[in-house]
């Protein structure tokens, strides 16, 4: 049986991690244009203070102010994601080229006009956008003005740039995600929350507190969604997390059901439309009093979303030895799994980790699962040629897309699609590198910010392309 008819392969990107030019057409700063590239860059962007001081004096070299400038590129790049035969492309609105501040008194018709040609090339190639509405870039202005997220002011802040952005696109636009890993604004809350918090692994009452305001905000993105555009799907975005307990000592399947907790209460709240009862219990027990409007439960029960999406790069272990080291991973740590091989920047890849994660969030939710972020971030190596033999991606993708195919075929699952990351070479949202690569397309540009930006196809470019023409049978 294999991949459904109409099954959505594809490819995913971000405003601030591809289209560059930061500033162009009246669009104002994002709180990703302050995050600058190099090594220390995500213990930057995790420390208030020394965001503060970067915000104060932006000296140094910021990755997202050129990217892969695919605003000036974008119309080259969606015929190549055609050549592939992308049946979808997901990709964000930046926030601050609709509302330059975020709390502006009018839209900006520039940065409102960018996207309609965006939408109306996928379009022309007969490529569904698949779109979301924050992808860790909200506007700075509601930093310094409000502390980000941590404010309530955000919420009907939000709620009106995503209904501006659903009735401007409503006939373009069928499919939306509202935020992007909503998960990691309590590891990254500058990242994913815009919010300024000095010790934030201490300090949980305004980590939380952003994360309930993003929650009410989604539900009403939702609702506006439905309202605005019939027909539309709407879903959330959750970096998932595959945790395996280290061992079968009781106390490691209990602290791996802890830190499932951490993850999964979003989606518990997105998908079911109230916090579960462990969640209020933790709030209670460690002093959390949330500010809560009087109609933030019913906001929430009236704001489910259609269909999950989650991005998944590999597992994790859950270990109660503090003896045991931390592998280093998409933002979170844990210890090594002696099973797993792990990229070059210690991911630890795990292909069957992605059916049993579907059986999960099947079982868990029974709405459909949309994979929209998965893929092996390398160092590509240009052939004097110009070619670019990337079988370790061709290999890692390929037993993504067959545990998929098993999920989808021998335990049911509804997979919406598959959009793997960064289809096209992009900045590096935890380091800042071009040189961490995860794209079909290759861009010539180094960590630097040097290089022509030529795009050039990698063999993993015609590889996909027969995946997609086979609708999966030739992988
Ligand atoms: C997710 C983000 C993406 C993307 C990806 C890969 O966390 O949603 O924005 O960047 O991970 O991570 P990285 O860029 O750090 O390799």
């Amino acid at each position: 049986m294999g991949f459904p008819k109409g099954f959505l392969w594809g490819g995913a990107i971000a405003a601030n991690q591809a289209e560059g030019a930061y500033l162009a057409d009246g669009k104002g700063l994002s709180c990703a244009d302050v995050v600058r590239g190099g090594k220390g860059r995500f213990a930057e962007m995790t420390d208030a203070g020394a965001m503060r001081k970067i915000i104060a004096d932006p000296t140094g070299f910021f990755p997202s102010h050129e990217a892969i400038d695919f605003y000036h590129h974008y119309k080259e790049d969606i015929a190549l994601f055609a050549e592939m035969g992308f049946k979808t492309f997901r990709t964000s609105i930046a926030w601050s080229r609709i509302f330059p501040n975020g709390d502006d008194a009018q839209p900006n018709e520039k940065g409102l006009a960018f996207y309609d040609s965006l939408f109306d090339e996928c379009r022309k190639h007969g490529i569904e956008p698949l779109v979301t509405i924050s992808h860790y870039e909200s506007p700075l202005a509601l930093t310094t003005k409000y502390n980000g997220w941590a404010s309530r002011e955000l919420i009907p802040l939000f709620e009106r740039y995503a209904r501006t952005v659903f009735a401007r696109y409503q006939d373009k636009v069928k499919y939306w995600l509202t935020f992007n890993e909503i998960n990691c604004t309590q590891f990254a809350p500058f990242l994913g929350a815009g919010a300024l918090i000095d010790n934030p692994a201490e300090n949980r009452q305004p980590v939380y507190q952003a994360s309930h305001n993003q929650l009410v905000a989604s539900a009403l993105a939702v609702k506006a969604c439905h309202e605005i555009i019939p027909g539309a799907k709407i879903g959330n975005m959750i970096a998932a997390m595959m945790i395996y307990p280290y061992t079968c000592r009781p106390e490691d399947v209990w602290l791996k059901t802890k830190e499932e907790r951490n993850t999964y209460f979003y989606s518990d709240v997105q998908a079911r439309g109230s916090y579960p009862a462990y969640m209020e219990r933790f709030f209670e027990r460690e002093r959390i009093a949330l500010e809560r409007g009087p109609d933030d439960a019913r906001i929430l029960r009236e704001g489910t979303v259609d269909f999950i999406s989650f991005s998944y790069y590999m597992s994790m272990t859950a270990s109660s030895d503090p003896a045991l080291a931390g592998a280093e991973g998409n933002l979170f740590g844990g210890a090594k799994n002696p099973y797993l091989e792990s990229s070059e920047w210690g991911w630890q890849i795990d292909p069957l980790g992605l059916r049993t994660l579907l059986n999960f969030l099947y079982d868990r939710y029974q709405k459909p699962l949309f994979i929209v972020e998965n893929g092996l971030g390398a160092k590509d190596v240009v052939e004097a040629d110009g070619s670019i033999n990337d079988d370790y991606r061709i290999n890692y993708l390929r037993k993504h897309i067959q545990a998929m195919e098993r999920a989808i075929d021998e335990d049911g699952v509804e997979v919406l699609g598959y959009t793997p990351w960064g289809c096209i070479d992009l900045v590096s949202a935890s380091t800042g590198e071009m040189s961490k690569r995860y794209g079909f397309i290759y861009v010539d540009k180094d960590d630097e910010g040097k290089g022509t930006l030529a795009r050039s196809r990698k063999k993993s470019f015609s590889w996909y392309k027969e995946v997609i023409e086979s609708n999966g049978e030739k992988v």
